[in-house]
């Protein structure tokens, strides 16, 4: 490439982007009877726009150099607008700098097109240094919400310790996508905040989230678990009764510390909800995704825990930025009941599992809940091995 003309650059790199969007996706043929994965990654850091990262100008840009970079895209929240599949991704430049920034498909498995430009997110009289994970509800109130994390450096942190920061939730609001409404940030009485989502529906008059308070920015300590609690106005959401309703727990894959995922989807026989659950290894901290279903009238109730993980990083998605990590804030329900599940895998691209919500509900009804002990696993198994002879 070092030998060739500016103009000759830029028609290798578009052939090469259009080669990327374009390709098609398949389902790959491991069989678990719960979701289907698909082979190819759906958003990727070469599905960013060349505009993006390069001037165009052979004047300004005699090498053709790329002069903005982009280190990945994941953590993407998923809805379905004008009948197109969007992913709000959370985009991580070169800079470190995450922020979001909307695709489209047709399929929602394939041919993922960012949007011309990433949102310009509007700031409180306290300005974001870092924003991430954005989870979209299309509220019953006509507004879509996206909560996001917000990252400030924390005041207090002794001299020297660069790395210490302040984690709370960010909301904005919208009814196209374009034009977002900054609310003020989250008032909670009980710590740092992250991974927190809102309901879709008001329950008694109220506004719902789920939380996921933490002493600190990453540890949860005596924190953690995933909390509800209650937004009286949005323009003023401090947050009412907050209590948890899934805690973490020892032995479990949420043994560290979890956080809920998407908003939950509406079904005949509970609210699904998807969430992530982190331990830790002699290798660091895994992620794994687990569900579990609420009431339908009343979501601190939770009426089903099918036990250990809905999925785990495999092969390729093992590696990455921050390896081992599979993480999700996005799924789409279609028409027919089709989930499409959007999944980051090691903080570095986003990938699709599809699935049904029938097949959701009998998963999280009927698969047996964790029974905290090596021999109690043991006898689910011989039960299983019983009934099949
Ligand atoms: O690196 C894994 C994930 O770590 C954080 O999630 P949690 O708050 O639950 O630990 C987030 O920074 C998330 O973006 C990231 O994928």
């Amino acid at each position: 490439m070092f030998s060739k003309s500016a103009s000759e650059v830029i028609s290798i790199l578009k052939n090469e982007y259009e080669t990327i969007i374009r390709q098609p996706n398949s389902p790959v043929a491991e069989y678990n009877g719960i979701y289907t994965r698909y082979k190819n990654p759906v958003l990727t850091a070469q599905h960013i726009p060349l505009s993006w990262k390069y001037d165009f100008n052979t004047t300004r840009n005699p090498y053709m150099m790329q002069r903005i970079g982009v280190n990945a895209v994941f953590n993407a929240g998923a809805m379905k607008f004008n009948g197109k599949y969007i992913l709000c991704a959370r985009v991580e430049g070169w800079d470190r700098k995450s922020f979001f920034a909307i695709a489209e498909s047709d399929t929602g498995i394939d041919n993922f097109t960012f949007w011309d430009e990433p949102i310009q997110l509007p700031q409180t009289n306290e300005p974001d240094v870092n924003v991430y994970d954005m989870r979209l509800t299309q509220h019953d109130d006509g507004f879509i919400y996206g909560i996001f994390c917000t990252e400030r450096k924390d005041p207090n942190a002794p001299q020297g310790d660069t790395s210490a920061a302040i984690a709370n939730a960010g909301i904005v609001r919208t009814k196209d996508l374009k034009q977002w409404e900054r609310l003020p940030d989250l008032i909670s009485n009980t710590g740092q905040q992250r991974n927190v989502v809102m309901h879709p529906h008001l329950i008694n008059g109220k506004y719902v989230v789920y939380t996921r308070p933490q002493d600190g920015f990453i540890e949860v300590g005596s924190g953690g678990g995933i909390g509800i609690g209650y937004i009286t106005d949005m323009k003023n959401p401090v947050v009412e009764q907050e209590h948890i309703i899934h805690n973490k727990q020892y032995h479990t894959v949420y043994e560290l510390k979890n956080g809920l995922g998407p908003a939950p989807i509406k079904t005949p026989k509970g609210w699904l909800h998807l969430a992530h659950g982190v331990r830790n290894t002699a290798a660091g901290l895994r992620y794994v995704l687990y569900m579990f279903m609420t009431d339908l009238k009343n979501p601190d109730k939770i009426i089903a825990t099918p036990g250990g993980y809905f999925l785990a990083p495999e092969q390729d998605e093992r590696i990455g930025d921050v390896s081992n990590v599979v993480f999700s804030n996005g799924w789409i329900v279609d028409d027919n009941n089709t989930v499409f599940i959007y999944y980051a895998s090691s903080d570095t691209r986003i990938h699709v599992a599809v699935s049904t919500v029938e097949r959701l509900v009998d998963y999280c009804i009927n698969t047996p809940q964790d029974s905290f002990k090596s021999s109690d696993s043991v006898q689910k198994i011989s039960t299983l091995i019983h009934n099949n002879k």
